[in-house]
């Protein structure tokens, strides 16, 4: 059914616990976690804990934790102190745009310089 868990979702397995993460933040409807191979020295991921495989499904099916995401987004930017200098909020939807786990999740990075447009 739509947004149960996956049994072969990665993210699906960081929300239970089955695989381990440095979590920053949690709320009833999203957690947020430090990235594993981090592209910045801030690189979170915000995702939903219901399992949508990217951030359009998501919004379209359950639009009040789609903004749940961007409020925790906003949320961590200001935890990590990297609201003054600039940062980014990324949804990477489909392979061709470097999406690898098809969880819906947001990428919030900061902490540098971030070029325009980027690669
Ligand atoms: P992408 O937009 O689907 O490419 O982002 C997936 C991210 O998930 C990527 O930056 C990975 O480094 C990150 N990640 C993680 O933090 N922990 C994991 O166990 C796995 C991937 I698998």
């Amino acid at each position: 059914m739509a947004g149960e868990p996956q049994t072969d979702c990665l993210f699906c397995k960081i929300v239970s616990g089955d695989i381990p993460a440095t979590f920053v933040r949690e709320s009833e409807t999203t957690v947020a976690f430090r990235d594993i191979n981090p592209q910045a020295p801030t690189h979170i991921l915000v995702i939903p804990r219901v399992h949508y495989p990217d951030a359009a499904s998501l919004a379209a099916a359950e639009p009040q934790i789609a903004a749940d995401v961007l409020r925790e987004a906003g949320q961590v930017a200001a935890d990590e102190k990297i609201e003054a200098n600039g940062y980014r909020v990324v949804f990477n939807t489909g392979a061709g745009a470097g999406q690898t786990v098809f969880h819906a999740h947001a990428h919030v990075l900061g902490g540098r310089g971030l070029n325009w447009p980027p690669g």
